[in-house]
């Protein structure tokens, strides 16, 4: 045990899989063909290999597998991912074999596996290699496994994309003046969806797409995670006061909403998309006595979490960061609202909105939303037209939305030390158990600002240590951020 603890230092199987500088990944990818593969037998059901490292810079990439409902992988097989991709080649048998008798799998069981990528030139040779890696061990079947997904395996199809405009065309029209979007699709898989998107919407929304990815690179200086990190707007995309913009990220998974108000001040809205969808469904579902509940991370703003408790008055729950831990706690609920700050999320239906229900117009209105929405895993597109939706039926301005609550001034920071997975936390993230004294001195900085809170957490996907903090003010958030990253260090 203690050497796979070391070993897996080398490279772990994240929060959305392994992730690195492209160069690196070449024997990852074919170790992930492997297990997919094994996992497959296994399910016996179809296993997603995405290769693609998101928001990350273009010589980055990345490698996840997607289990047979669409989610991640169970914990037990990612401890399998982490372990293959950190065994030296001679070892590599011994690995395999000791996967295959623990999970009893069945070699004579045929394989399904989809691969996608996203639009990274490394992405092209790196799925090779994941697809050498299913033939390694499926050599024999033919056709049973399909490469050319040059989306996301959500987008791949094009019945999905035809779903999500027949839906929208339901919403009601909106005024001229509020048919704008502008989208910037940070060069990446989204862009390629909003521009096939653009011409079956003409009449219900004008989508004015931005860093197509005709000429810029992949999340440079634009994207979901540009906008967020750096409180402004995407290069090339000139705003005029009030009028709505959102960005995605280079995977098209996350989206962020923003508009500058007439004083040329930028306002980012994230985390509004919790509070979105949610304000629209009560309505729809009134009389389907459904229970509902949002789904949260310790990054939600202190705000938005007291406006969903206390003035929509519904479950909040916090989990880990990760859209796997928040997947899965939405699925608890008939209808489960996840969104997380960075923009990720989705909304679960998990009970048939159609069964033993004579109100029909209510189950009719809930259905159209739930075609609105993709419930795998959430994505870009999707949560765009999903907000759409809720802006035009509840007649809502981009500024209105803004106003629905004030977020507490907060700062996000990194720190970098020299083994971030000596940080152990605990309740969603949100107390550390170790190293020893970190928490009490976290504490005793946090009763020095009023409404503040802060934690801290090692980075799945950078070798970093995160530190978030709010405050009343943003000189008192800052300040917090601050001295907890120096008692961090
Ligand atoms: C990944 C996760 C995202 C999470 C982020 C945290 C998926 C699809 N994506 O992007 O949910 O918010 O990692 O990154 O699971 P961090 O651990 O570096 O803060
Ligand atoms: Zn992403």
């Amino acid at each position: 045990m203690a050497q796979f603890e070391e070993v897996s230092q080398k490279s772990a199987y994240g929060t959305a899989g392994f992730r690195t500088n492209s160069k690196q990944l070449d024997h990852v990818m074919f170790r992930m063909g492997l297990l997919a593969t094994l996992r497959s037998k296994k399910t016996k059901a179809t296993i997603g290999v995405m290769v693609t490292a998101s928001h990350n810079p273009e010589e980055d990439n990345g490698v996840k597998l997607v289990d047979t409902m669409g989610e991640m992988v169970t914990p037990a097989w990612e401890g399998y991912a982490t372990q293959l991709a950190n065994t030296e080649q001679e070892g590599l048998l011994t690995a395999l074999k000791d996967v295959i008798d623990r999970e009893a799998i069945s070699m004579a069981q045929e394989a399904s596996v989809f691969v996608s990528k996203d639009t990274r030139p490394s992405s092209e040779s790196l799925s090779q290699a994941v697809l050498d890696g299913v033939h390694a061990l499926e050599s024999h079947s033919k056709g049973a496994l399909t490469l050319g997904f040059n989306y996301t395996l959500i987008f791949d199809c094009w019945f999905e994309l035809q779903k999500l405009v027949s839906s929208y065309k339901q919403v009601p029209n909106r005024t001229d003046d509020q048919k704008a979007l502008l989208v910037d699709g940070a060069n990446g898989i989204g862009a390629l969806k909003v521009c096939e998107m653009e011409t079956y919407l003409k009449k219900e929304l004008q989508l004015s797409l931005f860093n197509d990815g005709s000429s810029g690179k992949l999340n440079h200086l634009c994207g979901a995670d540009y906008v967020k990190v750096q409180q402004k707007g995407p290069i090339g995309v000139e705003m005029s006061a009030g009028e709505r913009c959102c960005s995605c990220d280079g995977d098209a998974d996350r989206i962020v909403y923003y508009y500058c108000d007439s004083a040329g001040r930028f306002h980012l809205l994230d985390g509004r998309q919790d509070c979105h969808p949610h304000q629209h469904i009560p309505q729809r579902t009134a009389g389907l006595d459904l229970q509902i509940a949002v789904v949260q991370t310790a990054y939600a703003n202190g705000s938005s979490t007291r406006y969903l408790e206390d003035t929509m008055k519904v479950i909040v729950r916090c989990t880990e960061t990760g859209v796997k831990h928040l997947h899965h706690a939405a699925q608890e609920f008939d209808i489960g609202v996840y969104f997380e700050a960075n923009g990720h999320g989705t909304v679960l239906f998990t009970r048939d909105s159609n069964t033993n229900d004579k109100r029909e117009n209510a189950a009719l209105l809930l259905q159209n939303t739930v075609n609105l929405i993709n419930q795998t895993v959430g994505d870009a597109i999707s949560d765009m037209l999903l907000i759409e939706a809720v802006l035009t039926i509840r007649g809502m301005t981009v500024k209105q939305w803004d106003a629905i609550y004030t977020d507490l001034p907060n700062r996000q920071l990194k720190v970098k030390v020299a083994d971030r997975s000596v940080i152990g936390t605990t309740n969603a993230e949100r107390r550390t158990v170790s190293p020893a004294g970190l928490q009490e001195a976290i504490d005793s900085l946090v009763n020095k600002h009023r409404q503040a809170r802060s934690f801290v957490r090692p980075s799945g996907t950078e070798d970093v240590v995160r530190v978030y903090a709010e405050a009343d003010t943003q000189e008192s958030a800052d300040a917090l951020a601050h001295e907890v990253s120096l008692a961090v260090y």
